[in-house]
């Protein structure tokens, strides 16, 4: 296993809508892995493979905060929400991508998504709470989509400012 380096805003790759997994095989298994290992590191909830520049479809996540839970991660090769709640939620969110920013973001409260486990079984997974917000924030990723995409044009545009000039000043 190896840890991986995180893609920052504005970096175009984040953009970018990914491809589907056609077959899960020991590359993609070590690229979970990779990314398991690189989420736990930095630390964060979740993580997309865009995130670590590969434009496919697999996201990591493991919600178990709880410092004396057990480790609890998971795998989803090309996952799909299949129905969102009418009822939405607001939470704080944040994105390694985007270090040190955080905003409101109001989305579905929960959701059913369907995916492939690193087996290429079909699994569903109803989600609500914490494991809902993750769920939604990393299959945006997929789609080149960010949680500031969700915030206020304001605060969005200053912040995209705020890191491209950053990134200009690297
Ligand atoms: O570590 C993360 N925490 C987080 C907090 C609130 C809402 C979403 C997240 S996901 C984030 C890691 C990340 O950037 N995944 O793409
Ligand atoms: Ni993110």
């Amino acid at each position: 296993m190896a840890k991986r380096d995180i893609l920052i805003l504005p970096d175009p790759v984040l953009r970018k809508v990914a491809a589907p997994i056609a077959d899960i095989d020991d590359r993609i298994r070590a690229l979970a892995a990779d990314m398991l290992e690189t989420m736990y590191e930095a630390p964060g909830i979740g993580l997309a493979a865009p995130q670590v520049g590969v434009l496919e479809r697999l996201i990591v996540c493991d919600v178990a905060t709880d410092e004396d839970a057990e480790p609890a991660p998971m795998v989803l090769v090309n996952p799909v929400i299949e129905a969102a709640s009418e009822e939405t939620k607001v939470y704080e969110e944040g994105c390694l991508s985007i270090p040190e920013f955080l905003e409101e973001v109001t989305r579905p409260a929960a959701v059913r998504v369907a995916y492939l486990d690193r087996d290429g079984t079909p699994q569903v997974v109803e989600a609500d709470g914490l494991l809902a917000v993750c769920l939604q924030h990393e299959i945006d990723h997929l789609n080149g989509v960010l949680f500031i995409d969700h915030i206020s044009r304001l605060k969005r545009e200053r912040i995209t400012k705020k890191f491209a000039k950053q990134a200009r000043l690297a």
